[in-house]
């Protein structure tokens, strides 16, 4: 299903757009469960895992709603998270983050989970959903391309703008893959609207999950789960239980 220039985009770039990958009807769907979901967590939303001043945030979405069952599937960015982490990979968070209007939100640039490829290579890949358009004014994703080979983060606190660095657009429905060791931040919404994102974030099998999902989703939940499912988020995998629950503590979530 990837095409050649699109895994070398991967490897070389470090982040893959690929544009109306959700549909409307999916995206529909996410937009509906995202926003009743904000409306029932109000304050609390987002702080099992971290809040952050200028943006909403969920987390722990596998547990709350059946559409993200399904979005953790999609065979498209599943074959790119192959393609980046080896064949070998589980979820490791699904979250939201939605960036306020006129909110002093840009982060700094980072690599997620503070990780740097190991001897084996890459151990961390996410896709950035756009549930709304991602443009210029309203905190696109800014990326370092290659940055991801450096093998070395980003120094604190870096906002300023970098040499090649890609402010990266799309439509609402566009899905970016991103080798996550890539250096990359939101950028602050300017304009009068949210800007929501819904990061499906995995990992190498032999790496902890940012959200040990074992514990995190409901018993109800895991007993509806296909094989397949239950596989990418290691609910019977033994050593997986050892590593994520240790740096997970007894919350489930490693911050
Ligand atoms: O929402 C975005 O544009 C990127 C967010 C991100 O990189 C993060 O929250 O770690």
């Amino acid at each position: 299903m990837l095409s050649d220039s699109e895994k070398r985009q991967l490897d070389e770039q470090g982040y893959l757009v690929l544009p109306d990958l959700m549909g409307p009807a999916l995206l529909a769907e996410v937009r509906a469960r995202v926003e009743e979901l904000f409306a029932k967590e109000g304050e609390k939303a987002g702080a099992e895992f971290k809040q952050e001043p200028g943006a909403r945030r969920l987390a722990n979405l596998v547990d709350k709603g059946e559409v993200f069952e399904r979005v953790i599937l999609t065979p498209r960015v599943l074959e790119a998270m192959a393609h980046v982490l080896g064949k070998e990979f589980k979820l490791s968070s699904l979250n939201v983050r939605a960036a306020n209007p006129h909110g002093d939100c840009a982060q700094p640039l980072h690599a997620d989970s503070g990780a740097l490829a190991d001897e084996r290579g890459y151990w961390v890949c996410n896709s950035v959903w756009m549930l709304d358009d991602f443009t210029e004014e309203n905190g696109a994703t800014r990326m370092i391309p290659g940055s991801h080979r450096w093998r070395r983060l980003p120094p604190p606190d870096c906002y300023d703008p970098q040499p090649g660095e890609q402010l990266v657009t799309g439509k609402a429905g566009t899905v970016v893959v991103m080798n996550a060791h890539m250096w990359h931040g939101a950028s602050a919404n300017r304009t009068g609207r949210p800007r929501r994102a819904m990061h499906v974030y995995y990992t190498r099998w032999d790496k902890p999950q940012q959200q040990y999902q074992k514990a995190l989703v409901r018993e109800e939940v895991q007993r509806r789960l296909s094989p397949e499912a239950r596989r990418l988020l290691a609910l019977d995998d033994a050593a997986n239980d050892e590593v994520s629950s240790r740096l997970s503590g007894m919350s489930g979530f490693m911050k």
